[in-house]
């Protein structure tokens, strides 16, 4: 089918383009052209030392402020875009004695810790306190304030639904009346409640599906190394389960902790889901679309839907790649496919 427009019909053409109306046989013939999102990385040692000089920034002293350098992806030419077009991702540092007030908002939030330990989230009144390595979930609507009482900094990669809920044009926010909220719960409380995601109390105050709990990184990554079966793709991977329901880790992403054994290299694939990746451990590398990212602890990358790609490290220690991902919502759109791919030629280099 090919179509091009008669001079007899321009007239009626236009007319339509004055009533704000597209044609779709003119929207064929000049495909609108989308911004196609990148694969890219934020190296820690940089990310880090932008950290330190915002975490030291005058002009934000003591107002209460979230310090957080937010990742745009240069492929969706858009100042306000985030990591991917579903999720928004960013290192924030917690300084030294301050607070970032308490607040909530409809979009979800994830944090997991980089660097440093002592500093702490309030979430519907229990402090969660992190560690390196630490995952928390700030699920949509509780109120929460970061607390650091230490004398070091603590960083963490915040990870958001935020354009997807943007999107949607369901974003609400508010402040707490107080710079931070009571703490009314005693620590360990949310974990308690659901023993190790075997036993589970009844619980009253589950927002959405998702409760606000903390994922040690010992019981994560050791949960890994029990478990021992290696996925094709992704070494040994498993999902931070939702205790609740059982599935994903929140509605709208999906968490996942996965392990490449020492001098491994995956099979390729590719899926609809796009994907941040955040190197929790050790060094290693990621084929996309044909070129290689080299990637150690510390560093945030991204991975476009259907993308083919495939992982592996070449070092004698093993490798550890935390990830979230938009999953959860492209399958309940049933919009989910995944397809094998052969081992990819390698023909550049991204970052
Ligand atoms: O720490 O509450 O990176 O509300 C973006 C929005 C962090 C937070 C972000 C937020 C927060
Ligand atoms: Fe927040």
């Amino acid at each position: 089918m090919a179509w091009t427009m008669p001079e007899s019909e321009r007239a009626f053409h236009e007319e339509l383009d004055a009533e704000n109306i597209n044609p779709l046989w003119v929207m064929h013939a000049n495909p609108p052209e989308r911004p196609k999102l990148a694969p890219y990385v934020w190296r820690w040692e940089r990310m880090r030392e932008l950290a330190m000089h915002a975490g030291d920034l005058p002009s934000l002293r003591g107002q209460g402020f979230r310090r957080a350098l937010t990742m745009r992806n240069p492929g969706l030419k858009n100042p306000q875009a985030g990591a991917t077009k579903t999720m928004s991702a960013a290192v924030q540092i917690v300084w030294p004695g301050e607070i970032a007030e308490a607040h909530r908002h409809t979009a979800a939030a994830i944090r997991f810790v980089i660097e440093g330990e002592g500093a702490f989230t309030v979430q519907g009144g229990e402090r969660f306190r992190m560690e390196e390595g630490d995952l928390t979930l700030t699920p949509s609507w509780v109120w929460h304030d970061h607390n650091n009482p230490q004398d070091k900094p603590v960083i963490w990669l915040d990870c958001l639904d935020a354009p997807m809920v943007g999107y949607l044009d369901a974003m609400f926010q508010e402040p707490y009346p107080e710079d931070v909220q009571p703490v009314t719960k005693p620590n360990g409380y949310t974990n308690a409640a659901i023993g190790n995601g075997l036993m589970r109390a009844n619980l009253k105050d589950v927002v959405g599906g998702t409760l606000p709990i903390t994922y040690k990184w010992n019981d994560a990554y050791g949960a890994l190394l029990g478990y021992g079966e290696e996925d094709p793709h992704d070494g040994v991977v498993m999902e931070y389960a939702n205790p609740v329901t059982g599935g994903h880790s929140m509605p709208t992403l999906a968490l996942k902790l996965q392990r490449l054994a020492p001098n491994s290299h995956g099979e390729a694939h590719r899926h609809t889901s796009s994907v941040v990746y955040h190197a929790a451990k050790g060094e290693g590398y990621s084929v996309i679309d044909g070129k290689r990212l080299d990637w150690a602890k510390g560093d945030t990358f991204v991975l476009p839907s259907w993308a083919v790609h495939e992982h592996g490290t070449d070092s004698s220690d093993d490798a550890v790649l935390f990830s979230m991902s938009d999953l959860p919502l492209v399958e309940a759109m049933g919009l989910y496919r995944e397809e094998a791919r052969p081992r990819q030629e390698v023909t550049g280099a991204i970052g």
